[in-house]
């Protein structure tokens, strides 16, 4: 049975009134808010100092696997921005690390994992999925901490990686242009494909309902790299694990769905069952909606460009200004990606501050 659409499944999680009627959740819901919510996508990192002291103590992966300094990154990042929603500190490589992957983190070289799937044998190496996803016991840990250190009307966003993009991590070993090692895989050996899509979706399953017991109450799905599908090879080789993973959440949790560089699958990731649809900064916002299915069907998230934080002040706030013209409910102001680490951190707060000065038409 698909998983009912969060706009009319009701408060199932038996929130407090004032996370359910925060702006962000009624926004997921496509309801009227008294402000736009807002919120960016890798709020808390390195262009924070706050952030760049504790990396000087810690390694990365001890700030993701630490629930107290997990939790600090995120509330202090909350916080210090003033945004709607805070988003759990981890990372999307974690589930393929738990599923048996070696992973590292090199200074100035972005993760790589140095044992990638390459042939089907390699999948005899990967660990029980339910098992891997109930190891990420300290993803749930930092929830519940970040949870009881946020106020009371500000929503947890918990995440992981879409199995699309976690599996293409997993067989290049790291980032990608081409996707050229992920791509062959897929053609050669769909039914091995087949077959890690299907786990990763009992891993992310198990992962992603145990952050809702643990107190998000809201999931973001990345699948940051789905844009460089055909429209084809998105339906047959994606979809329909997309959708059984997003059917098998928990009923009464939004899901945000996002993508880049995907303004041709539009259509096709919010038919997964997205609540939400992330829109990049290719698509203008009133396009990608009605791609999506209109107002009355999904809410969307985005979609200023990053780069813009680097922009001087007037040409930021002009573009957050012409964004609000023609804001309506439904939509959850962010960048179109992730925050770049160049990004002067006050640039980011004034651009916060931008948006709550604004009056939604409907208030
Ligand atoms: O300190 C450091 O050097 C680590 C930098 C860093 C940080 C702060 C990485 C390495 N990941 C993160 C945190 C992170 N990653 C969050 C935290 C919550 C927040 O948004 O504030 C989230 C949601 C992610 C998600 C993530 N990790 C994605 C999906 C989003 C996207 O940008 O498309 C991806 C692709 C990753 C992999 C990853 N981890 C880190 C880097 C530099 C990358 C990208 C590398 C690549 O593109 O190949």
């Amino acid at each position: 049975m698909p998983r009912p659409p969060y706009r009319r499944s009701g408060n199932l999680l038996g929130l407090p009134a004032q996370l359910w009627d925060s702006p962000f959740l009624r926004t997921c819901r496509g309801e009227p808010v008294s402000r736009a919510p807002v919120w960016l996508m890798r709020q808390a990192g390195r262009y924070m100092q706050h952030y760049r002291g504790l990396r000087a103590a810690h390694s990365f992966l001890d700030l993701c696997k630490d629930p107290d300094l997990a939790c600090e990154v995120t509330v202090y990042a909350r916080e210090w921005l003033g945004v709607d929603a805070a988003i759990i500190f981890s990372d999307i490589l974690v589930v393929p690390e738990a599923l048996g992957l070696r992973l590292e983190f090199t200074a100035g070289e972005g993760p790589r994992l140095p044992d990638p799937l390459r042939t089907p044998a390699d999948l005899a190496r990967l660990r029980e999925p339910a098992q891997a996803g109930a190891d990420l016991g300290f993803v749930s840990a930092a929830i519940r901490r970040t949870v009881a250190a946020l106020p009371p009307d500000i929503p947890l966003i918990g995440f992981a990686g879409a199995p699309f993009t976690l599996a293409a991590y997993a067989i290049e070993g790291g980032g990608s242009r081409q996707f050229a090692h992920a791509k062959a895989f897929m053609y050669a050996h769909p039914q091995s494909w087949h077959a890690l899509q299907a786990r990763l979706v009992d891993c992310l399953s198990v992962y992603l309902a145990d952050q809702v017991a643990a107190g998000a109450s809201a999931l973001q799905l990345f699948d940051s790299w789905a844009g460089c599908l055909t429209r084809e090879d998105f339906r047959e080789f994606v979809q329909p694990h997309l959708s059984a993973l997003v059917g098998r959440l928990p009923a009464g949790v939004p899901v945000i769905l996002f993508a880049t560089n995907a303004a041709h699958l539009l259509d096709l990731i919010a038919g997964c069952g997205a609540d939400v649809v992330g829109l990049d900064p290719a698509t203008e916002i009133a396009d990608g909606w009605r791609r999506c299915g209109g107002p009355a069907q999904v809410a969307v998230q985005g979609n200023l460009d990053p780069a813009l934080l680097l922009a001087p002040r007037p040409r930021l706030l002009a573009a957050a200004d012409r964004l609000l013209a023609g804001w309506r409910p439904g939509h959850i102001v962010n960048l179109g990606h992730g925050v770049l680490k160049e990004t002067d951190p006050e640039q980011a707060r004034a651009l916060v501050e931008r948006i709550h000065a604004f009056t939604p038409p409907s208030a």
